[in-house]
Formats: structure tokens, sequence, C-alpha cells
């Protein structure tokens, strides 16, 4: 049974339970408080992930970290997901890379700021952030322009990585990616409608906040 650390507000947790939801595995979730700072504390970096982040997934003694190992781990584990080449397996690499370093990372803290944040989010920093958000979501938006997923034929891990954040509700961004994309629009119906799917309030535990900014 695999156990993942995480939290119901963290996209990137979501990404790994929705894997495992689609590979049709047992697993079990350990909630961490984020909220509450435990991850920002020396004993828990030190006990659990010198980063400072979830998720984090124990497969039996191997802990692993990072949304991006872990997948591909799940994916390379199961025969599922992956790549079925050399050259899907770079590309599904390219759009792992690309995601957590200008799609979710910029999502992510938009939404965080938005919705999660101790105060109020600066207007400056937020109309920035929205801008390298414009520009990665356009990016994904055409490459899927007469494709019906980021690489090959059928649902990868670069798929689930890249979506994950975007199940959340939108008041929570405020983010209007339905109107604004309308190829990630329908990319995103094609993976809710994969067996197994749930929504991340529904599979990952941790009390639900609404929307404070
Ligand atoms: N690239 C990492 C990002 C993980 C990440 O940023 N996780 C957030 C929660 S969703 C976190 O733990 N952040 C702690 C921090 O930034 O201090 C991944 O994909 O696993």
């Amino acid at each position: 049974m695999y156990r993942l650390h995480g939290f119901s507000q963290s996209g990137n947790t979501y990404k790994v339970a929705l894997l495992l939801q689609v590979l049709d595995q047992p697993w079990q979730a350990q909630h961490v408080d984020f909220m509450n700072g435990v991850t920002r504390t020396g004993e828990w970096r030190e006990a659990t992930n010198e980063m400072g982040e979830v998720p984090i997934l124990d497969d039996g003694d191997r802990r692993l970290t990072q949304s991006g190992v872990i997948l591909s781990w799940l994916a390379r584990r199961h025969g599922a997901f992956g790549g079925h080449s050399e050259d899907e397996e770079l590309e599904i690499l390219r759009w792992l890379l690309f995601d957590n370093h200008k799609f979710t990372s910029y999502f992510a803290s938009y939404r965080f700021a938005k919705a999660f944040g101790p105060a109020a989010p600066d207007a400056a920093v937020m109309a920035w952030l929205r801008s390298r958000m414009d520009n990665a979501f356009g990016i994904v938006d055409q490459h899927l322009a007469g494709r019906r997923y980021m690489v090959g034929e059928r649902t990868t891990i670069a798929d689930l990585s890249l979506a994950g954040y975007l199940f959340y509700p939108v008041e929570e961004s405020d983010y209007p990616v339905a109107d604004r994309y309308p190829n990630i629009a329908a990319w995103l119906e094609r993976l809710r409608a994969l067996p197994g799917w749930k929504d991340p309030y529904g599979i990952l535990p941790g009390e639900r906040i609404a929307p404070k900014w």
C-alpha cells in the first residue's frame, strides 16, 4: 500500500493521488499540516524532507519526493501512463520540467496568494505572476491545438502533472481557464473522464478553506 504525504490544497500532492487513482492502486493519505507551518520546521525537514515540500510517497522502504520523480517512478513501476519509446520518455520529461518551472509554479503561487495567503496579495506581484501564467497557459493551449494529449495519443503523466492544479475550484484562483483556453478546457474534460478520476477535495486530507482574498 502506497502512503502519500500531503494536504488537500496541494495540487502537487493531487497529481500523485490522481495517478494512483487511475492506476487503480491502493494508497493511503498521510496529512501534513502545511497550513500551520509544519514543513517549515527544522524537525520536519530533518525527519521527512529536507526540501520542505510535499508530496512525499512512501513505497515500502523507498521514500520519494518531487511530484515529477514520483509520477515517473509509478509510471515505470506499473508500466502505464509513461512513454512507449525513448523519444516519448524525453518528451514527457520535457513537459514535466516545463510544468514544474513555469506552468504549475506560477499558477500555484498565484492561487495560494489569492486563496490561502496570510495577508491580502500585493497587486504588482499578482500582475507579474499573471503575465507569466498567460505565457505558460498560452503555450500549452497552442500545443494542444489538434492534439488530444500532451504527448502521443494517450494520457501520460505529462497530462496529469500539467492538469493537476486545474481541477480545483475556479474561485480559488479566479483565473478563467475555460473562457480563455479552449484547447486546455477540452483536454481537462477528457482527463476528467478517466476511470478512477476523483476531485482533489474528495480524496486528499485536510480541512477545506474558503478562498480568503
Ligand atoms: N516541484 C515540487 C513542488 C512541490 C511544492 O512546491 N509543494 C508545495 C505544496 S503544493 C510545498 O510543499 N511548498 C513548500 C514551500 O514552498 O515552502 C513538486 O512538484 O513536488
